[in-house]
This record gives C-alpha cells, structure tokens and sequence, in this order.
C-alpha cells in the first residue's frame, strides 16, 4: 500500500534584524506572546522549554473569543542556524492530535535574516494553505517586532495622496495608529496593476498579503490592528455605516469625483476648459445626494453612524473637501450646515490634517 500523499509549505522570509534576534523571537516567551499568532489575534498564554524534548505551547485567542491552542516538541535548537520542532493543534481543531513538523534555517544575509521555513506533513492541500496564511500574517508581526520600522516593514500603501479613496485608507490607518509605507503610484500603472487587477488605487500589501477596494483594506486595517475601532458597535449603526460606504461607491463618487471635481482638475471640454453640460449633469446629481447627506447629519450629529467615527465618515470626507473647493459645490454646501458642522469636527482630526493632497 502507499504511503498517503503529505502536503507541505516552504516560506521564506527576510528579516531586518541579526539572526541571534530572530531565533529567539522563536524560543522566548516573552517574545513568541508578542507576534505568535495571526494579526488580529492574541496571544493569550505561552510556555517554552527550549531544549531538545522540551516542549511549547501557544494558546491564540481571536477577537471573538475562540482559543486556538497549539503545542509540540523541539527537535532541534542549533541557536542561531536551525531549529525544529513539532506541531499539533489541541483542543476543538479540525487539525488536533494531527502531527506536523516546522523547520527553520535562519541565514545571514547583508542587513539581517533569511528565515527559510519547512512546515511538512499536512493530510491535505486545504490544511496547508490555511497555515499559509496563518503563517504569513504571524510572520508580519514578527517583522513589526524585529524591524524598526514596525509595521511599515510590510504595510504597503499604493495609491496617490490626491485621490479621495487613498485618503480614507490613508485616514484609516492614521486613526488606528498604524505606520505604513505610502508608495506612490498612478492608477493602471504596472505597480498597481501587481497587485489590483483593475489599476485602480489604493491597494495594500501586507508582506504576502494582497488587498485592493478601500473598504476591504479598511475592513482589515480595523480588525488587524489594536487602537479605536472604526466599526459602530449596533447592529443598526454597522448596517448605517455600511449604507454610506456603498453610497459613496455607488453614487457619490462617480457624480461629486469623477464627473465634477475631476472636470475642473482635468477639463475635457473646448478650448482646454471644463465641459459645462458634464458640471451641470454632475450637480444636478449632487443635489439630492448632498440632501440626503444633510439630513443624516442633522439626525446623527458629527458622524454618521454612531457616536464616534466609522467608515461611513473616512469615505465622505475626502469627497467633501474636493466638492467645496469647487465653486457650485461650495454653493450647494452653504446652505448646508450640518454638512458643515460635521466636516469641520473631522477635519480638525490629526488623520484628516496628515493627509493633505500633495500637489503636483
Ligand atoms: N471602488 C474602488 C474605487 C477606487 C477608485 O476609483 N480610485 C480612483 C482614484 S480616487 C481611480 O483609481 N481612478 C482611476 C480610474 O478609474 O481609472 C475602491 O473603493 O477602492
């Protein structure tokens, strides 16, 4: 009979930081509770002995609640080069009492590690690719903790600082106090297409990670991260918020953005000038759309769903701030003072003042 097919991942990794750092960021309690377990994880309780036959054991816990507890035993500690050891999830685990087995070269390359990783043995195809991705974003916070540059070691921020969904990404990430790195790129340029496969800006990338739509990388940037939570707390003002995101998707965008405030940025029509029927079509369209925004605010006070910022908010204000820089937007809003009172509270944000449009 044969023996049953066994799966296997390889990852490889480079680490800003000297081996010795990164082998013990393996083998050391108090630094395995620090990056142990996927982004948006805990690690809730730890135990090491270090020694070949000593056994660990890692309990996650996720945001929810659900602990997820793994353990297993050394086979081999050769500090700094290599180390093995087994692999078993316990408890309530598709996985438990199923063994596979972690092997780790650490390389020394010019300014830091090569971590070179074996997890072998998985039964099938789908187990290891789950442990892909739980490696990939463990692996993540590893390198906040040993580079540092923190998290903007694998946060990546393509996008644009002029364009109005960077903005709420970039706004995003600033209210949860997250460092990331801007890489600045136009839309349907070849860096942007790497990772978005419609060019549009802004996409993400977080180590191995890939992500693109602004509420998608909001969505992650919010339960990834520890700081304020940018999703209201009801189940009446999470679906509010979600309303206003499509809102902005669906409608405002393509009136206030694309057919307004980008016809006076880029003016289509004759003589290098901004076409007049596209403006008036476009604020014919925002009226209403403006309305409806009025009266939410008037009802919700400073943020639209809830008592403190969301989504909903990240994704309306870099639209407004364009809208009344333009002279029938600014029109429009003047009549307009709930509008008004609600942009000038978000606006006063250091998210909002840190993300100013670079000209240019
Ligand atoms: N739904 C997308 C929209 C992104 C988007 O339209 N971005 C604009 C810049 S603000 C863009 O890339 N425009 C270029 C184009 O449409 O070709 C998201 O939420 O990220």
């Amino acid at each position: 009979m044969n023996a049953p097919e066994m799966f296997q991942l390889q990852i490889s990794r480079f680490i800003r930081a000297p081996r010795e750092k990164v082998f013990d960021a393996f083998v050391t309690e108090a630094l395995l509770s620090q990056w142990k377990s996927p982004r948006g994880m805990k690690v809730a309780a730890c135990s090491v002995d270090a020694r070949v036959g000593g056994r660990y054991r890692v309990e996650m816990r996720s945001r929810e609640g659900t602990t997820f507890t793994v353990g297993g035993t050394y086979t081999a500690l050769n500090r700094p080069e290599r180390l093995a050891y087994t692999w078993q999830w316990q408890g309530e685990n598709p996985m438990a009492g199923f063994e596979t087995l972690i092997e780790v070269d650490f390389i020394a390359t010019d300014g830091g590690t090569e971590l070179r990783m074996k997890h072998s043995g998985f039964p099938a195809a789908a187990a290891r690719d789950g442990h892909n991705q739980g490696w990939s974003s463990s692996l993540n916070r590893l390198n906040d903790l040993l580079d540092a540059r923190g998290s903007a070691a694998t946060i990546t921020l393509l996008g644009d600082s002029r364009s109005s969904y960077t903005r709420t990404a970039r706004m995003g990430l600033a209210e949860k106090g997250v460092a990331y790195t801007l890489q600045p790129c136009a839309p349907h340029s070849p860096e942007i297409l790497a990772v978005h496969p419609f060019g549009k800006i802004p996409g993400m990338r977080d180590g191995d990670i890939d992500l693109w739509e602004t509420s998608a990388i909001l969505r992650y940037v919010d339960e990834a991260f520890d700081g304020p939570s940018l999703t209201p707390g009801t189940i009446a003002e999470r679906t509010r918020c979600e309303q206003w995101v499509s809102a902005v998707n669906s409608y405002f965008y393509d009136s206030m953005v694309r057919r307004y405030v980008l016809q006076y940025i880029f003016p289509k029509g004759e003589g290098g000038r901004p076409d007049r029927a596209v403006i008036d079509r476009a604020v014919q369209d925002m009226t209403p759309q403006l309305a409806a925004l009025e009266r939410a605010y008037a009802k919700s006070g400073d943020f639209l769903a809830g008592s403190t910022l969301s989504f909903a908010d990240l994704f309306v204000a870099p639209i407004l701030a364009y809208v009344e820089a333009f002279p029938e937007g600014a029109t429009l809003l003047s009549d307009m003072p709930n509008i008004r009172r609600a942009q000038a509270v978000i606006r006063q944000r250091a998210s909002f003042t840190t993300t100013q449009p670079q000209q240019g």
